[in-house]
């Protein structure tokens, strides 16, 4: 099949936003919110640079002190953090860019180090996951959760109306709810990390009523063209289910019926293998009738390919954006890419942040 050339570089209309192109960037974690968890100035230059994407996705950010699970990371709950917002979404928009933040509740990939009073992080169960977190002495297990009450879930769903609220203050052009890779709602939906017996737990259309109350709560506040949601199907921090392909057409339904402006979906395990678990995502992408974002391990090819054919509406780039400020560009001229910094993807300054050369800039 002759995939045509140009189509990642057509204009798209995602609710009342015009998108110049088809590449998205990636919602991406760098820890390097500073103290009470703002955005430094250094991060408005970051997303400014790469303003030439069709939309910018924020670093998750929680939605309370409760929904944080790493160190530095930024929050969107504190007048002060509004305000530093502020000055990355005036930067952005000065560059002629779009950008929505990720609201981000982690649930129990958290550690006690950094929840208030130094509680146990809260999940659907009391079980604890076999994966890590990053604190200031580097990467440590996570801490055992205790289960959320019944009677602790409307104050996590006006969190997220008050995060969708003080986005909105802070100038960004719409919110994605993470739903993906083990965190809160995903540790909800998938039956391996919930084991609940109440509304929130058992059958499909329960361990869903989280993701899709937290989904409501954020178009209280907001057009549904400007709401996205990301979902990941597959084993992602040791969350799990025991059949994503059912769980996934239900959720899928609900958030359509809901008119939600997309879904982003990681194929395949994050940044792994794209085969990693049995999904018809063509087939979720048909049930759904707002924009479909694809995301993991593409290239410009796949990208050009999954747009051409109908596949995604746009595709979304983590690791690449992170390397070539200038990613848009360069695909266009099919020129070559700098090579992402593993090592710097994680906290520190400006180094692996704002130093990646555009083309015809000295590296
Ligand atoms: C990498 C490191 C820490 C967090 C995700 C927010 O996986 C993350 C994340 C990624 O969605």
């Amino acid at each position: 099949m002759s995939a045509d050339a140009n189509a990642l570089f057509q204009p798209f209309t995602l609710g009342s936003l015009t998108l110049p192109n088809r590449l998205v960037m990636a919602p991406l974690t760098r820890n390097r919110a500073a103290e009470g968890d703002v955005a430094r100035d250094i991060t408005a230059t970051y997303y400014s640079q790469r303003a030439g994407a069709g939309l910018l996705i924020s670093e998750g950010s929680q939605i309370s002190h409760q929904g944080q699970g790493y160190l530095r990371t930024p929050g969107i709950y504190t007048p002060e953090q509004v305000a530093h917002w502020r000055k990355v979404t005036d930067a952005v928009h000065k560059a002629g860019g779009r950008i929505f933040i990720q609201l981000w509740h982690v649930g129990r990939v958290s550690h006690t180090s950094l929840q208030p009073g130094g509680a146990a992080p809260v999940g659907p169960s009391p079980l604890q996951a076999q994966t890590k977190t990053f604190l200031e002495q580097g990467f440590a297990e996570v801490s055992e959760p205790r289960a959320l009450e019944l009677s602790e879930i409307p104050g996590i769903l006006r969190d997220y109306e008050n995060a969708a609220r003080n986005a909105k203050e802070a100038g960004f052009d719409g919110v994605e709810i993470h739903a993906a890779n083990g965190y809160l709602l995903d540790q909800f939906m998938k039956d391996g990390s919930n084991h609940r017996t109440d509304a929130y737990g058992g059958s499909i259309e329960n361990r869903a009523r989280l993701t899709i109350e937290a989904a409501e709560a954020v178009l209280k506040v907001w057009d549904k063209g400007r709401v996205g949601i990301r979902l990941s199907p597959a084993k992602v921090n040791d969350a799990a289910d025991s059949n994503p392909h059912a769980l996934f057409s239900h959720v899928v339904e609900r958030l359509d019926k809901l008119g939600l402006g997309y879904i982003h979906m990681i194929e395949g395990a994050t940044q792994g293998d794209r085969n990693a678990v049995d999904v018809d995502y063509a087939g979720l992408r048909r049930s759904f009738s707002g924009a479909y974002i694809a995301n993991n391990g593409y290239t410009r090819d796949m990208a050009t390919e999954a747009v051409s054919s109908g596949h995604a509406d746009l595709v979304a780039f983590g690791r690449l954006f992170i390397a070539n400020p200038d990613l848009v560009e360069r695909f266009r001229l099919n020129a070559p890419l700098n090579e992402p910094n593993r090592a710097t993807f994680y906290g520190g300054g400006t180094e692996g942040y704002i130093d990646y050369p555009a083309l015809g800039e000295a590296a």
